[in-house]
Parts: C-alpha cells; sequence; structure tokens
C-alpha cells in the first residue's frame, strides 16, 4: 500500500491518552539508594568494554531524586501519561525474599505526584535490571526466575491496587533473549542461542504467571506485555525467509501470548529461521505453560522502531534509511502494517498500546532544534492515526523517551530524548520536538 498520502490533519479518539516513556535504569542513577541491590546492569557496567563511552547507571539522568521536577516538566508540555519502569531490586534487592519497604514507598510517591497532577501511570515492571543474585541463579535461563517475578509483580499489585495503572509486565522479551543471552551487546552477555531461547520460554512464562498474579490480587488498571514488533519484508523471492524471520521476530512472542501457541516455523535450520536446538526449547514447555503465557490480557504494547528487509540467503537488507541507532531501518508506513496486521491476525486482540517509538538525535552531543525527530514523529503518528481510522483499537501512545538517558550499550552518546539533558548540570530543555509534540496533545490530532 505505497502512494498513501496523509491528510493535512488527522484527528485521534476522544479519550486517547497521550505520554513519553523512559525505563528505570536509563533515567533513575541512585544505584545504591535506599537498600537498592545491584543488577545485571550494574554488573555489566562494570566490565571494561561493554558501554561505548564506559559510562554507567550512575547518575544517568538522576530521575531517582528529580522525580518531581520530571513531573512537573511533563505538565509543562500537556503531556497526559508517564511510561517508567520499576526497578526490580530497589523492590526485592535479593531477588527473592525481603521486600525492601524504601523502594515500593518511592515507587507509591511516585505515582501519587503522578495522580496529583493527572498523569495517567503507564508502569513496566521489567525493563532489563534483573537482580543479580537472580542471574547468580542462571536467570531467565532458570525456571524459577519467573516464579520469583510473579511474586515481585505481586508486591506492585498490592502497594498500587487503587490505581487505574497500565500495568506492562515484560519490556521486550525479544532483546533481552537475543541480545542478553543469545548476543553480548545487553546484560548479561552470555552469546549462547540454546540459552537465549530458554529466556525467551521463561520470560513469557513470567509474564503470563503475573497476569494471573494481577487478577488475583484485583488491581484497578489493566494489564499487557511489551513488545517490539517489525514488518519484514521479502526480496525477490525471499518470501519463505520473510515468513521465517516474522517468526523468529514477532510471532515467537505474539502467539504464546493471544493463542497459546508458538509458531511451528520460528526455530530451524533454515534462512530466517533461529538456529537453535529445537528440541530442547520443546522440553522446556511443560504441561500448562502456554495457558498460562495466553492469560487474557487487557492491553498488548507495541514497540514500534523500524522494519527489516531479508534475501534468499537469510541475510539481512537495508531496503529504507537507517537512523544513527544503526540497526534501526526507518518506515513510517510499516507503523500501519503492524498494526492492521495484528488486528487481521488475532482475532481475540485486546486494545493496543504504542509504549515506545522514536529515533535518536544524529548529535551524540545532542541538540535542541531536532528536526529529524519531528518528522519521524509526524510521519509515525499520521500511519497510527491512518490505522485508527480504519478500526483499530488504538488507546495510547508513548515517544522514546520523555529524557535523554543511559542508552544501554551505547551510553550516553546516543539520545533518544524529546527533552534534552544536560548531563553536567542536569538541566532539561525540551526539544523542538517536544514543543511540537506539546501541541499534537493538546489538538489530539496530528498535522
Ligand atoms: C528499545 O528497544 C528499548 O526498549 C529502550 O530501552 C531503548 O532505549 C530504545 O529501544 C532505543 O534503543 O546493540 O547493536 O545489538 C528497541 C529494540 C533491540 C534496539 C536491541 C537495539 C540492540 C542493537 N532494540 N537492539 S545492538
Amino acid at each position: 500500500p505505497t502512494g498513501w498520502v496523509a491528510p493535512a490533519s488527522m484527528s485521534f479518539p476522544d479519550g486517547f491518552v497521550w505520554g513519553a516513556a523512559t525505563s528505570a535504569f536509563q533515567v533513575e542513577g541512585s544505584t545504591t539508594a535506599d537498600g537498592r541491590g545491584p543488577s545485571i546492569w550494574d554488573t555489566f557496567c562494570a566490565q571494561p568494554g561493554r558501554i561505548d563511552d564506559g559510562s554507567t547507571g550512575d547518575p544517568a539522568a538522576d530521575q531517582y531524586v528529580r522525580w518531581e521536577s520530571d513531573l512537573d516538566l511533563m505538565v509543562g508540555l500537556g503531556l497526559q501519561a508517564y511510561r517508567f519502569s520499576v526497578s526490580w531490586p530497589r523492590i526485592v534487592p535479593e531477588g527473592s525474599g525481603p521486600v525492601n519497604q524504601k523502594g515500593v514507598d518511592h515507587y507509591r510517591r511516585l505515582v501519587d505526584g503522578m495522580l496529583d497532577r493527572g498523569l495517567h501511570p503507564a508502569i513496566t515492571l521489567y525493563h532489563w535490571d534483573l537482580p543479580q543474585p537472580l542471574q547468580d541463579a542462571g536467570g531467565w535461563v532458570n525456571r524459577d526466575t519467573a516464579d520469583r517475578f510473579a511474586e515481585y509483580a505481586a508486591v506492585m499489585f498490592e502497594a498500587l491496587r487503587d490505581v487505574e495503572a497500565t500495568w506492562l509486565t515484560i519490556n521486550e522479551p525479544k532483546t533481552t533473549a537475543m541480545v542478553g543471552y543469545a548476543g553480548t551487546e545487553h546484560a548479561p552477555g552470555l552469546g549462547d542461542l540454546d540459552a537465549g531461547m530458554a529466556s525467551v520460554h521463561h520470560q513469557l512464562l513470567a509474564h503470563g504467571k503475573a497476569v494471573r498474579a494481577f487478577r488475583s490480587v484485583g488491581g484497578a488498571g489493566g494489564i499487557g506485555i511489551a513488545l517490539n514488533l517489525m514488518p519484514v519484508y521479502p526480496a525477490e523471492g525471499a518470501e519463505q525467509a520473510a515468513r521465517h524471520l516474522d517468526a523468529a521476530e514477532n510471532r515467537l512472542y505474539l502467539d504464546p501470548v493471544l493463542l497459546g501457541t508458538y509458531p511451528d516455523d520460528a526455530v530451524g535450520d533454515l534462512p530466517g529461521q533461529l538456529g537453535a536446538d529445537r528440541d530442547a526449547f520443546e522440553a522446556l514447555v511443560l504441561d500448562d505453560d502456554l495457558e498460562v503465557i495466553s492469560s487474557p490480557c487487557d492491553v498488548l504494547a507495541v514497540q514500534y522502531y523500524g522494519v527489516a528487509g531479508i534475501d534468499k540467503g537469510g541475510s539481512w537488507l537495508q531496503l529504507y534509511p537507517r537512523s544513527p541507532a544503526g540497526w534501526q531501518q526507518v518506515h513510517a508506513e510499516g507503523l500501519y502494517e503492524t498494526l492492521v496486521g495484528l488486528r487481521a491476525d488475532y482475532p481475540d486482540l485486546p486494545p493496543l498500546v504504542i509504549s515506545e517509538n522514536g529515533t535518536p538525535d544524529p548529535d551524540p552531543q545532542g541538540q535542541i532544534d531536532d528536526p529529524v525527530r519531528l518528522e519521524f514523529l509526524r510521519t509515525h503518528l499520521q500511519q497510527a492515526a491512518r490505522a485508527v481510522d480504519e478500526g483499530v483499537d488504538l488507546r495510547q501512545y508513548y515517544a522514546w523517551s520523555l529524557l535523554d538517558n543511559f542508552e544501554w550499550a551505547r551510553g550516553m552518546a546516543q539520545r533518544w530524548g524529546i527533552v534534552h539533558v544536560d548531563f553536567d548540570t542536569q538541566e532539561r530543555t525540551p526539544k523542538a520536538s517536544a514543543r511540537w509534540y506539546a501541541g499534537v496533545v493538546a489538538a489530539n490530532a496530528v498535522a
């Protein structure tokens, strides 16, 4: 469907929720404050060569200290919602066992501060900062981690039982599995594909167990999972490879959550497939697991950054311009295709949320005038509005990110914020994209 031209202005439905997103390790700093335990990202940052600029989670954007003024900043931009994540090692410093009340109190204050200001909380429970003691016991390769996660999640559900929050269990299980366990670019950096596959299953199991815990606590809000999705485009003659890559990148996560089945074509030796040990993976899937994983959700959260191309030999292709992130092939129409594709493929699809969407500054020093990001957001919101006009039930949108922050292996040298942060002074300055986005929110329309 090429040749679509966006109308001059496109409205969103009444009640649509507009926000921006961050995650705990990327913005909080204060990694030893108030009883927080170590996470796998603290360990990873301490290993020479893992982070480009040698930076760590301290002080990041210092939000553990500056949360009140950051909430005021959001109100000043007219934002209606904030997606943040809870740091598991602040809540259960040893990964299992005693709860650290000071950690719980921090997030209760943050959420109360949001409610006082009319900001809707979207709360991610796991955005990659696994307590180190759990990694010492195997991390997501160990099935017990799913139970530890559900226990930790229940602590937060109880603490915020009265709050109409949008809860998201796990942020991008694919990234943890393929970049942290199968790959080496993210913590814990194992470089073991079979470990990656085990982490897929155990993260999804953790998600399902947390959804069940949420139902038994009877929390006021809704719950879902945040999956990064991307359309896969075939080169000439590469339709089968593209189907396999789509299975490995998208359906491996969507199908178990939404249908209660794993796709049968994600793992194997054909181009586009994950070349893991299929029997070993299947042996991890116990009797009721898929039923737990497919426990009904209230939302599905989609993180959209770009697309992939593949040739018939299985090599990834560049079809669209790359952003300075390197891995990001920018193609706004792929967001529309993702949203309408979900509706077509999954009959019981819950309402959708776009929980992340964005692009980095071309200049690692950062910028206030950011026309590339502004245009990125505009074109992607137009494609989201197009899908909504065609009946897709999209309820919320979160720009990634509210603030320049600790960008994982890229450290502080890749800036994704709509708000600039001076990392010497921690001063915040809204970029042109943030001012433009404030207008979108005020109009509930993109022009
Ligand atoms: C999101 O993932 C994350 O949820 C968010 O925390 C992050 O800040 C944001 O992207 C921007 O990067 O290191 O070369 O192996 C998006 C999907 C998957 C993109 C992992 C980067 C690692 C590339 N990410 N990938 S590499």
